[in-house]
């Protein structure tokens, strides 16, 4: 069977891989345990693949850790039969695993993917492991591009970035919503915007849903600032060309030593050190979906519930050449629903 458009089939694809990675990752809420919850999620997300005609492999993700399970780098996604749709991907079965293992909110299953028809690299990785992010919604890209400031909004005094938002949203600034991941490094940015008068969530982890969520009418959150993973950011960048937001990123290291280490011989990494990429660099071409299910609930999706006999997902599927955004309400019959996993080839109940 051939179609015109494979990404308006396999997207649903993602949808099946990211509710699968939630609903089994769900008996690890509370736990204690956020490898097994992530182990769970890798499962489910393989399992899904292995019965879908595709070739996509794993450009963002983690790097491969000693005897960690997981979808690492480079590992392959789908049967990768000859003539099938071919696919960057990049995912993060699991983002926010302490917030899954403590039972607490903020976490979710995401996978990416641009359509790569030759084989060539469309999504652009960064090395370093944390990045410097500031991200906001379509009102924001519109001043920022009106004043030019579209790679170095992320240089300017909070105070005054609150001041071009306030403006763009038709808001006081005391009015505006921000959100910080809680970690010391973040504390500069936190004294800044309480300084200006602004109003600050916090997250304990979890920066994709927080990154993403000022470009979603109804999240209630203006704009994401902070230093947190690199992964989540470049997977915020292909969510952003979907809805129209955008993230401003540039590499941060924690120290020399860290800058070093995680460079290492990659001259075109180096050269970018001090760059401020933008989401269309990251995720560039018109290909671009994105997918994410609710583990605990978010500023974007529900959590997982259980409610008598089904478990009810609730995702968001959208791409970048329609922008479509689909929010997803599954209803799961946990007396019929069944979960193919990789680890031995079958199929099992939830
Ligand atoms: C960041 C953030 C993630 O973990 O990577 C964070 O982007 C790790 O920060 O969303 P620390 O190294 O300071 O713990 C998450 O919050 C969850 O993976």
């Amino acid at each position: 069977m051939t179609f015109h458009d494979p990404e308006r089939i396999i997207e649903f694809e993602f949808v099946r891989a990211t509710e699968n990675a939630a609903l089994h990752a769900m008996h690890w809420i509370g736990r204690g345990d956020k490898e097994a919850a992530d182990e769970a999620a890798c499962d489910a997300i393989y399992g899904v693949f292995d019965l879908v005609d595709m070739r996509g492999e794993v450009v963002i993700g983690e790097g491969i850790k000693d005897n960690a399970p997981g979808i690492f780098l480079g590992d392959r996604l789908g049967t990768w039969k000859d003539g099938s749709p071919r696919f960057d991907i990049a995912l993060d079965p699991v983002d926010g695993t302490t917030n899954v293992s403590k039972g607490m909110a903020n976490s979710l299953s995401v996978i990416s993917a641009a359509e790569t028809p030759g084989g060539e690299p469309i999504m652009r990785n960064i090395p370093a492991f944390y990045t410097n992010k500031l991200s906001y919604g379509p009102a924001v890209v519109e001043a920022v591009q009106a004043a030019g400031l579209s790679h170095t909004l992320i240089d300017w005094p909070i105070a005054e970035v609150l001041e071009l938002t306030s403006k763009a949203l038709g808001k006081r600034v005391a009015e505006l919503v921000v959100l910080i991941l809680d970690r010391p490094r973040n504390q500069k940015f936190i004294d800044e915007v309480r300084a200006a008068g602004a109003s600050l969530r916090m997250v304990g982890d979890g920066d994709i849903s927080a990154a993403i969520a000022p470009a979603l009418p109804d999240s209630g959150i203006d704009l994401y600032i902070g230093i947190g993973g690199t992964p989540e950011g470049i997977l915020t960048a292909t969510a952003m060309r979907a809805l129209g937001g955008d993230i401003q990123l540039r590499m941060w290291f924690q120290s020399d030593e860290a800058r070093t280490e995680e460079l290492g011989d990659d001259a075109e990494a180096a050269r970018d050190v001090d760059r401020v990429f933008n989401a269309e660099e990251l995720s560039p071409g018109d290909s671009a979906i994105f997918c994410a299910t609710g583990i605990t609930d978010s500023a974007l999706l529900p959590g997982v519930k259980l409610i008598g006999k089904t478990a009810i997902t609730h995702s968001i599927l959208m791409r970048a050449r329609s922008r479509t955004v689909r929010y997803i309400r599954a209803v799961h019959n946990l007396e019929y629903k069944t979960i193919h996993l990789r680890s031995d080839h079958a199929d099992h109940k939830i």
